[in-house]
């Protein structure tokens, strides 16, 4: 099975693919982390992605597409992947798609998770006083806010009109979240 969680920045994407790995033995694919982890080795890549992602702009599609692409036959031997803030661009989306078809498989699932702004500033908040993640200060957040909204959100039409979207409540508690996302993969 192949999972996209789709979702504005901080709805708590992360979060739920962590469990979804633990409770059901998938692999992750967060470009986020994959970014992280370049930016902490100080690799040429992460110094080139490290400013674009502290101003809370999204990281060129080239570069999140050969990551992906990378780690893919990770996910085939696993038997599915959960893309975790990816794709975050219609071509992004496009490239998943031609990607996953050659290897003779596709998207199973789009859960979105829909939490209103005025939450995602808590969370964001709230872990930018514990662990001062350099883009959930609040002017990158608000950055990232507007790319979500102008190249991220019009990936949802496009995954509806495949039939693949679930819209889930992500306000709850993480384990309310949890068992609503298990209930629609389960259906
Ligand atoms: P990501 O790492 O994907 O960051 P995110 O959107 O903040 O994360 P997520 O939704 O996973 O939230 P989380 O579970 O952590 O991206 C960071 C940056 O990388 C982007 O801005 C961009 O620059 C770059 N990037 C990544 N992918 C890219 C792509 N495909 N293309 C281009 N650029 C890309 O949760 C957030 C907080 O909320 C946590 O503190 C958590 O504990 C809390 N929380 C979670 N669920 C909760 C709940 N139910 N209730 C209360 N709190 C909750």
């Amino acid at each position: 099975m192949n999972l996209i969680l789709f979702g504005p920045p901080a709805a708590g994407k992360g979060t739920q693919a962590k469990r979804l790995v633990e409770t059901r033995g998938m692999v992750q694919l967060s470009t986020g982390d994959m970014l992280r982890a370049a930016i902490a080795s100080g690799s040429d890549l992460g110094r080139e992605c490290q400013a674009i992602m502290s101003r809370g702009d999204l990281v060129s599609d080239a570069i999140v597409i050969a990551l992906i692409e990378e780690r893919l036959p990770e996910a085939e031997a696993a038997g599915g992947a959960i893309f975790d803030g990816f794709p975050r661009t219609v071509a992004q989306a496009e490239a998943l798609d031609a990607m996953l078809a050659r290897k003779g498989a596709r998207i199973d699932h789009v859960i979105r998770l829909k939490v209103d702004d005025e939450a995602l500033l808590e969370r964001v908040a709230r872990r930018y006083a514990e662990q001062g993640r350099p883009d959930d200060n609040p002017e990158s957040f608000k950055v990232r806010l507007v790319a979500y909204n102008r190249n991220t959100a019009p990936l949802l039409p496009y995954y509806a009109d495949k039939g693949l979207l679930t819209e889930i409540d992500g306000m709850g508690s993480v384990d309310a979240v949890a068992s609503a996302i298990d209930a629609a993969l389960d259906k």
